[in-house]
Order: C-alpha cells, then sequence, then structure tokens
C-alpha cells in the first residue's frame, strides 16, 4: 500500500503524530537510534494521561478502599467504583456487578477454571479449547483436568493461521461443558468468529469463555453482542498499567460460583465454623485490591474511547496490509498468520536465522520485537516452527517504523543467514 492509499485508508480525525505526543517513552532512543517499539501485543506503552493519573491517585486521593469511613477512603473507593463503571462501559456489560477486578488475564483465567471449574466441570466432561491459545487459556485447563479427570479438547488451526468454524462444530458436543478461546491470536493475529462458536456453545449447552487480551485493543468489544459467558483481559496491552485486569462475568453465573480466594473484603459475616460471602463483585475480590491500578485502566479506556473506533481499526489495518506487503521483500522471510481480515500483529521467520537472533540484531537499530514460542508451544509445535519472530503495532506506530524495521531485517538476514 502506498502512503496516499495509507493516508486514504486513515480517517481524517486520527493524526497519529499527535497520539504519539501522548506517549513520552516513543521519543527516547535506544543504543542511539529512535526507538522503533513493536512489541505492542506484548504490553503496551502508556499515555501521559494514564501517567497522570496514577501520578495523582497516589500524590493526592490516596487510601485504602471500602473501609474508612474519611474523606480520602471514600474518594479513593468512589475513584475506584468508577474505574469499573468505565470498563462496564467500555464492554457493553449489564451491570458493574459483572466487573471483577483481578492482576490481569492469566488471574482471571484461573479465577474461571478454580471456582466455575471446581463447581460445575467433573470427570469426563469436556472443555474445548484451539491450538492457537495462550498459555494462561492452557494451563488452567490442564490443573483443571489434573484435579477432575475432565477433558481437553482442541480445534486445530489452518496453515494460514484461521479456524474453521465447522471444526469447532465437530468438535463442541453434548459433553463440552466450557469453550475457552482466544478472541485474536498473540501470535498470528487471528481474530476467531467468537458471536458463532458462542452460539455453538450454547447449543451443546455449554458456556464459552473468550480471552480478551488482543481483541480488547484491537476489536470492538461488546460482551452482550459476542454472546458470550466469560470475557477477560488484562489493562497493560490497552495502554493500562500492569497489575490490573478483568474478568467480566454474566451475573447469574459469577452469583453461582463459589469464592475463588478467602480473605477481607469478599465476606458478608465470618464465624469461626461459618463464613458467608459477599455480593457481586467484591464475593471475587479478596483483600486490598490494586487501586490505583484499577484507576489507571480507568483512566487508558477514557483515553481509548476518546479517539474514533474506526479510524483507529483503519490506521491499524493500514499498518498491518503495509508490513504483510513489505516484509516478503527480506530475501528467506516467510509470514506466519496471513488469515483473512487478521489484527495488526504479524510473526515471522527467515530461513537460516533464529528468531532470538534476529530480535537481538534489530535491537542494535533500535528495533523491538519479540521472539520466541509466544506463550504458545502448541501452536508452535502445529506451525512445525520451534519459535518466531513477530511485531506488532498499536495506536502510535508509524508505517516508517516498518520501513525501518524491513531494513535492520535485510541487514540481520546479511549477519546472520
Ligand atoms: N492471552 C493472550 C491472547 C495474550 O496475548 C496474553 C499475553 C495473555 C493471555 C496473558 O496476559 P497476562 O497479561 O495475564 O500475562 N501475551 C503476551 C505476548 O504475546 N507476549 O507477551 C505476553
Amino acid at each position: 500500500m502506498t502512503t496516499a492509499a495509507i493516508r486514504k485508508a486513515t480517517l481524517p480525525n486520527f493524526d497519529v503524530n499527535r497520539i504519539r505526543d501522548d506517549f513520552p517513552i516513543l521519543s527516547r532512543k535506544v543504543h542511539g537510534k529512535p526507538l522503533v517499539y513493536l512489541d505492542s501485543a506484548a504490553s503496551a506503552q502508556k499515555p501521559r494521561q494514564v501517567i497522570e493519573a496514577i501520578t495523582r491517585a497516589y500524590s493526592e486521593d490516596y487510601a485504602n478502599v471500602h473501609r474508612g469511613a474519611y474523606y480520602l477512603s471514600e474518594k479513593s473507593t468512589s475513584d475506584y467504583e468508577a474505574a469499573r463503571e468505565k470498563v462496564r462501559a467500555f464492554i457493553n456489560a449489564a451491570s458493574t456487578a459483572e466487573i471483577v477486578f483481578t492482576k490481569g488475564a492469566t488471574e482471571a483465567i484461573n479465577l474461571v477454571a478454580s471456582s466455575f471449574g471446581r463447581a460445575f466441570i467433573k470427570a469426563g466432561d469436556e472443555i474445548v479449547l484451539t491450538t492457537l491459545e495462550h498459555h494462561s487459556n492452557l494451563v488452567p485447563w490442564d490443573l483443571l483436568r489434573s484435579a477432575t479427570g475432565c477433558v481437553l479438547r482442541h480445534v486445530p488451526i489452518q496453515t494460514d493461521g484461521s479456524v474453521r468454524l465447522e471444526d469447532f462444530a465437530a468438535v463442541i458436543g453434548p459433553k463440552t461443558k466450557l469453550v475457552a478461546v482466544a478472541h485474536i491470536s498473540n501470535v498470528l493475529g487471528t481474530i476467531l468468529p467468537i458471536r458463532q462458536v458462542a452460539d455453538l456453545a450454547h447449543a451443546a449447552g455449554a458456556k464459552m469463555l473468550v480471552d480478551g487480551c488482543q481483541g480488547i485493543v484491537h476489536a470492538a468489544v461488546d460482551v452482550q453482542a459476542l454472546g458470550c459467558d466469560f470475557y477477560v483481559f488484562s489493562g497493560h496491552k490497552l495502554y493500562g498499567p500492569t497489575g490490573i485486569g478483568v474478568l467480566w462475568g454474566r451475573e447469574n453465573l459469577l452469583d453461582a460460583m463459589p469464592p475463588y480466594q478467602g480473605g477481607g473484603d469478599m465476606i458478608e459475616t465470618v464465624g469461626l465454623d461459618a463464613c458467608t460471602w459477599a455480593g457481586l463483585p467484591a464475593k471475587f475480590e479478596a483483600g486490598t485490591p490494586p487501586i490505583v491500578e484499577a484507576i489507571g485502566l480507568g483512566a487508558a479506556i477514557d483515553y481509548v474511547a476518546s479517539h474514533d473506533p474506526d479510524a483507529v481499526r483503519a490506521h491499524e489495518h493500514a499498518l498491518i496490509t503495509y508490513a504483510m506487503e513489505r516484509l516478503p521483500e527480506v530475501p528467506g522471510l516467510r509470514l506466519i498468520g496471513t488469515a483473512p481480515g487478521k489484527a495488526s500483529v504479524q510473526s515471522f521467520v527467515i530461513d537460516g536465522a533464529h528468531p532470538h537472533d534476529i530480535a537481538t540484531v534489530l535491537d542494535r537499530s533500535g528495533v523491538c520485537v519479540r521472539a520466541g514460542h509466544h506463550c504458545a508451544q502448541p501452536l508452535m509445535e502445529a506451525l512445525g516452527v520451534s519459535a518466531t519472530a513477530r511485531a506488532s503495532f498499536g495506536i502510535y506506530s508509524l508505517q516508517s517504523e516498518i520501513d525501518v524495521l524491513v531494513a535492520a531485517l535485510k541487514k540481520a538476514r546479511e549477519m546472520l543467514a
């Protein structure tokens, strides 16, 4: 795609250079070169609006939540709960009772595996996953299999990285109790047909969990329209802080699930012989929560929501289209993940050059890409590779950064292959 075509694809109310001014880190240098940050799928950089919200919370309004009867505690509590409402609105959940703060997507999936899993999944029941899942949507289910004797089934992927609906239909059946899949693959960028899979799951009497770590960044997420039962994500990929994530679950399901952890704040009464639980969402938020992290996530949502989502999508689509056109110019480079309509994440391998060596050489040019199995070892096995290099783009990424990447890859290939 030409620069002109990219400009045309990008709506007029989207100014990437203005956006970049919001991210202080983007103006720093690495090894004397301008930073080219192409690892947003692992963790996104933070705009000053988020950094300032965190600083403000600690410098002006900080106290523990839900406990004190004094002004600061009430203010901190209302800021924390306001962040919950921002999350609710952002994903169009029916109620803030359905928004549970966790430390990240990984903890959210472990919560569902432990609580929903122990209560509702028994030996012989089936959990349907895909082979492209991140380890955080595989290992909690493996632990549940060890604990309960349930069966894990995996929907295969196609060579371009897509997952066919008919393959879901072939695996989902009367024994299925839960279907747990990524909204968007962190390795391939494939966007999964969540609504249709949720319909298949529900027709079989199963529930559906979506790992939305990448989906929350690159897709419009309306949990009611998606039709799933659980949706999880981490704040740090959505331009927010680390240490905060979200479990959204349908209220009737969360109500029926036992607590995940015990401690302060999640109880109604504690006796030496018996305890009763607080209502939602407190039942799942034992102990002092990540207060300022939640407030930072609220600021990140405000930031993302202040941009036209169609313009952001068009910008990211133009970037991935351009990257997929230009990367194959590098001799011996093979794109991994070419599913139609995919999101702005691109894995690749280069003949004769190990991905770790590629990433190390690129680093000398200030270019940050990730190399390895990307916490998706079963996917690597299905693809027949041990590792890939991966470039991933965010709201602040530039077409010119792809030019720098391609030039640096050509040099790396000469050195390594
Ligand atoms: N699921 C997906 C699809 C992810 O991309 C990640 C993180 C996780 C779950 C786990 O998120 P966490 O915040 O709880 O750790 N993905 C990556 C990655 O692609 N490179 O580093 C982390």
